[in-house]
């Protein structure tokens, strides 16, 4: 029996590249473009890349709390967001958008946050699996500090209800870890969204090039269907003063199969009309948690963090 359609219009609105130079308002001007046309091709929901409104500033060893600041936003909205907003709530549109957020007590997070149609913050989130280094390591051609810059997300997966849904978020290196799709999922997410910013190059060791995509897909298909919901991922891609970083923004049904992907590596709008029900039968059988999992059996997930011995 086929179950009637849930109907929601989701877009993936990836960024190419944003440079030291780049100013707020010209990234917040880019941004309101990509609402509007999400909006003018039946979107519900918008989803903005991780760190959507400055260059990947992780690659940068800086010294100077002043500069990295810099990169910080103390409220949301602020000032050079605000419009992006009001568009959203003139348009009736919701969002999700990544952003490093520096609160008033000083601590630094690497965060996103969901904004309804009113232009309500309604689930923020922040980064629990922080990929990188914190020592400057001179010989590299790029660093990835964000155990430096950032502490570990204090408030785990939580989901929003939002659009007649339950709406999990993530960021970037927490799509390659099974706890997070499954950690929301145990909360009846339907929906998972997640912006990423993924360098072209590792850093740590000489792995092939192609690997970077493949694994990027790999993790949003095997996430989407063995929790049977939806994932839609956001990248900011292309060349940041030199340095690149993968395309590939993607929509995967909880089949686990990519219904929509990004052609380039600049500002570009994928849009699909998703059935939230789609999930439904992975749900009620070969996913159909309450009757198949077996916690008793899964104790060492959280009680040991690194291999160690066999039981
Ligand atoms: N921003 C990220 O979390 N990037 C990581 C890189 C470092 C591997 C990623 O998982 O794409």
């Amino acid at each position: 029996m086929t179950d009637s359609a849930r109907k929601m219009g989701l877009a993936i609105a990836q960024m190419g590249p944003i440079h030291l130079a780049d100013s707020r308002a010209a990234v917040v001007k880019r941004l309101v473009e990509m609402l509007r046309e999400a909006k003018s091709r039946q979107a519900d929901l918008v989803v903005f890349p991780e760190l959507t409104l400055t260059t990947f500033f992780p690659r940068y060893w800086i010294e100077d709390t002043a500069v990295l600041n810099e990169y910080f936003e103390t409220s949301m909205p602020n000032m050079y967001i605000q419009p992006l907003f009001d568009e959203a709530r003139k348009l009736g549109i919701g969002f999700y958008l990544g952003y490093a957020e520096l609160t008033p007590e000083g601590r630094y997070f690497n965060t996103s946050i969901l904004v309804d149609k009113s232009a309500a913050i309604v689930g923020k989130y922040r980064k629990i699996h922080l990929p990188g280094h914190t020592e400057h390591k001179v010989d590299a051609t790029f660093q990835h500090l964000e155990k430096k810059y950032f502490e570990v997300g204090d408030q785990g997966f939580r989901v929003s209800s939002m659009l007649d849904t339950f709406i999990g978020m993530c960021l970037c290196n927490d799509r390659r870890w099974p706890e997070t799709y499954r950690m929301l999922s145990l909360q009846s997410a339907e929906l998972v969204v997640l912006g990423y910013n993924t360098p072209s190059s590792n850093i740590y060791w000489n792995e092939p090039v192609q690997n970077g995509m493949f694994h990027h897909l790999l993790s949003l298909q095997s996430g989407a269907y063995q929790n049977a919901l939806w994932v839609g991922a956001a990248g900011k891609c292309g060349s940041e003063d030199g340095h690149h970083m993968i395309g590939g923004s993607a929509i995967v049904a909880p089949t686990g199969e990519v219904v929509a992907q990004s052609t380039s590596e600049e500002d570009e709008v994928i849009v699909s009309k998703i059935d939230l029900n789609l999930g439904r039968n992975y749900r009620e059988h070969w996913f159909n948690f309450a009757k198949h999992r077996r916690p008793e059996h899964y104790k060492l997930i959280v009680e040991r963090i690194g291999a160690g011995a066999p039981l």
